[in-house]
Parts: structure tokens; sequence; C-alpha cells
């Protein structure tokens, strides 16, 4: 019979428990970092101070999930990244299987998170409503159940990871729902028994299939969104939140609070706002020097443009390429894409030419948009949930894997500005 996550991983922690203590016993004072002022000021950027092993991302390559470029595996299942992620391998078909129907055995929704939903504001935020009903579901949790009755540290991941499963098999469903409630699309549909995860959120969301292309779309969107290794903002709050040993409850709403902001997940819905807008004024697909304008009236008013640039890569996104590739594949003659292939040739050049960006390229939100507004999603306040959905993932196996390995409580030392001005002068 094939193994369990939970007994593969339990082969896996040991191993990885070995290696880490022998790293700090052996090597516990080297050094492989240092900081400057203009780091300890501008959001840390570059400094190497904690570790993830999920996936890392190169200046210039992009996303590599436990060293395989991310464009190898834009035909996987979202659920076969998880197993990725968490535990370095690819599961067999098997296992796969096996993970899979564990999931559908955690996928029931509590009835108070609908009842939740429903009480807020009709006006709330998409990401608002997801957030909350992670935070509300936290009543579920199994890890905080066990701390209290006393666990041990070497027990932590289990209850973590029984907790990951209740989110990552509910997600899906609380975010189709939120789309169905917030949007008045009719009444929520049930999860099926037979569909895998990103079929199965195309289903419960109501999309037309479009002869089985809407179920592909949505498998590349939640397997090119999983994880982006351990820095980034939603990746590092879930971190941080996690190593006090809240639960995956409190972690993963925070981390996606995090996500909700416009330097974040929510430059995907600002994109495609950004596209519409040119496409709005210029009554169409605009010509290459509409862009250009419009992309130094919205440099000139002082904001960025949306999709552009990056905290670490320094060449187009490869999650981007991936998107754009299907876009050519499925819906090369829509007017909203061409749009977006169109700013993709202008805006780099706006943006070197500006001089401020150090990445002038696209990065995964440049393009999501027009595949989502294609297959019917054209609520664009919305996309910033399906970024959700699929980073939970990324998420969570970070979390498990950190409980796991006992990585202690995130406390870095900050210094005073009188500090700072006194140890220049040194
Ligand atoms: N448009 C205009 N100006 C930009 C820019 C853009 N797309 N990208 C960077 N800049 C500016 C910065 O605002 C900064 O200006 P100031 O010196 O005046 O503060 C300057 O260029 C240097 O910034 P940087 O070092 O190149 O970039 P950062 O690491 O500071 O920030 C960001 C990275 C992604 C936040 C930034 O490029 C940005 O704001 N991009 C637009 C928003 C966006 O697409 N966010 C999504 C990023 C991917 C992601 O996390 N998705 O979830």
């Amino acid at each position: 019979m094939a193994k369990t996550l939970k007994e593969t991983l339990g082969e896996l922690i040991p191993k990885l428990r070995e290696e880490r203590v022998a790293l700090v016993k052996g090597y516990g004072d080297a050094k492989i970092s240092e900081v400057s002022v203009a780091q300890a000021i501008g959001g840390m950027r570059g400094v190497k101070g904690m570790v993830c092993d999920t996936s890392v991302v190169e200046p210039d390559k992009g996303l590599i999930i436990r060293g395989i470029p991310v464009m190898e595996l834009t035909e996987k299942l979202p659920e076969e990244i998880f197993w990725l992620l968490i535990t370095g391998e690819m599961p067999s078909a098997d296992e796969l299987a096996g993970f899979q129907k564990e999931l559908k055995a955690h996928g029931e929704v509590p009835a108070y998170i609908w009842k939740v939903l429903k009480a807020m504001p009709k006006t709330s935020h998409p990401m608002a409503m997801l957030d909350t009903a992670i935070l509300a579901m936290e009543n579920e949790s199994v890890f905080r159940k066990r701390y209290s009755e006393g666990m041990t540290k070497q027990e932590y991941w289990e209850p973590a990871l029984e907790d990951a499963m209740k989110i990552i098999a509910t997600i899906h469903t609380i975010a189709a729902g939120i789309y169905r409630l917030r949007y008045k699309k009719g009444p929520i549909i049930e999860p099926s028994k037979k569909l895998d995860w990103g079929a199965d959120y195309v289903k419960m969301l109501g999309l037309a299939p479009k002869k089985g292309e809407t179920a592909k779309m949505m498998q590349l969107y939640l397997v090119l969104h999983t994880d982006h290794e351990g820095g980034n903002v939603s990746a590092n709050t879930c971190h941080t939140v996690g190593s006090a040993l809240s639960d995956p409850f409190y972690a993963v709403s925070a981390g996606l609070n995090g996500l909700a902001g416009p330097l974040h997940g929510l430059a995907n819905q600002e994109c495609l706002g950004w596209v519409l807008q040119t496409m709005e004024k210029f009554n169409g697909a605009p010509t290459e020097q509409e862009i250009r304008d419009y992309a130094w009236e919205t440099l000139n008013s002082g904001k960025v443009i949306p999709g552009y640039g990056h905290a670490v890569l320094r060449v187009t996104d490869p999650r981007f390429a991936a998107f754009n590739a299907f876009g050519k594949k499925y819906m090369k003659n829509d007017p909203v894409f061409q749009t977006v292939d169109r700013v993709f040739t202008i805006v780099p050049e706006v943006l070197k030419e500006h001089g401020k960006a150090k990445n002038p390229w696209p990065n995964v939100d440049a393009g999501s948009g027009a595949l989502l507004y294609y297959y019917g999603l054209k609520e664009f306040e919305y996309y910033t949930v399906l970024f959700s959905v699929s980073r939970s993932l990324g998420m969570l196996s970070q979390l498990v894997l950190n409980r796991a390995l006992g990585t202690a409580i995130t406390r870095p030392k900050s210094v005073s500005t009188a500090w700072l001005q006194d140890q220049v002068k040194k």
C-alpha cells in the first residue's frame, strides 16, 4: 500500500532533524550574511536570515521548487506540488490518489463559517472575507487542542499537518463560496466527490467549463502561485506568527492578510485594472504609443505600474512566461490578452528609461488576470483570493516543516536610528 503523507514525513523528519543539528553544532558560528544600513532601513532586502527548503528564487532564473524549475511543473496538479514542496519528491500515482482521498475526507466546511461570511458587509473585500473565514475556522484546530493537552515538541508537526489538511481541503470551497455570495452568483455549490482540487474549485465557482480549458487554466494558476521561498511578505508573516506556536489557522490567516497588499498579491487585481483602464481610455486595445503614454502618466502621477518589478527577480518571471504561453495557445485573438502582451513589450522599456525600478520585467501578476477574465472571472477584486488558495500550499508546507524541525520563535534585533547614527560614526 502507498504511504500516506504523514507516514512519508514521519520517515523523513528524523533525517532532517539530524541535518539541522549537525549544521548548528558544526558550523553555528559561520557567517552567511552582513547587513548594511540601507538593508536595515530597506525591508531587509537580500539579508540572509531565515531558512526555507520548499523553494528558492534565483534572481536570474525565478522560482525553483525542490530543485525543479517551475516551468517544468506546469502540467502537474497543485496537490502534487504540495507533496513535492513538503517532502522534496513527487508523489507516486498511488500516493497522490491516497492524498486526494484524505483531502476529501477533511473537506467539510463548518456551518458557522457560512454564517460569519453572510454576516459581513456586502462591500467587504473578498480577501477580508477569506482571511476572516480561515481565522474563524481556528475553532477546528487540532494543534491548539493538543498543545493545551501538553504534547511534546517532537510531536508538533503532526497536529500542524492535520490542521494544514483541514485548511487545504476547505479553502477552495470557502473561496468559491465567497465568490458566489459576494457577487450574487446564486447558491453555494457543494464540493464534488471525484474532481481534483483545481477542477473542483472551477466547478464550485460556477465557471463555464469551455471544453475543460477553464480547469486547465486553473490548474496552471494554482501550480504557479504555490510558493516563492520564505522571505516574501505572506510566507514570512505566516512563518513569524507560526513561530510563536500560534496554530496554522492563525498563521495562514495572517499570511493572507499580507498577500492582500497592493505591493504583493493584490497587484494582480491592480494589474488587470490598469490594463482595462488603458482599453477604456483608448476605446479598445491600445497601440504601443498609447501604452507608452499611459505608462508615463502613471509614473508621473507617483504610482507604480502593477505587475512589473520584483524584490528578488531580475528577469521576466517564468510564471508570467507560462501564463503568456497559455494565452498565446488558447486566446491569442482576445483583446485583453493582446493588450497584456503589448504592455509586456512596452513597459520594461519605459521602466528602464524611468531608471528607478531595479527590475523592469513583469512578475507573476502581470499576466494572470487576462486569463481569468477570458474564462469568465471578471470581478478582479476577487483575484487575490485565487492567489491565496494556491499560496496556502506553500505557506502550510513551510509551516509544517518548521514545526517538525523545531524552528525557534522569530525575534530579529531591531536597532534605533540613534544607534545607527552612532554606529556609522565609529
Ligand atoms: N513601477 C514604478 N516604480 C517601481 C516599480 C514599478 N513597477 N517597481 C519598482 N519601482 C520603484 C520603487 O517604488 C522604488 O521607488 P522609490 O525609490 O521611490 O521608493 C524604486 O523603483 C526601487 O525599487 P526596487 O528596489 O526595484 O523594488 P522593491 O524591491 O523595493 O519593490 C516591488 C518590489 C514588487 C514592491 C515593486 O517592484 C513594485 O511596487 N511593483 C509593482 C507592484 C507589484 O507588481 N507587486 C507584485 C510583486 C510580485 C508579488 O509579490 N506578487 O505577489
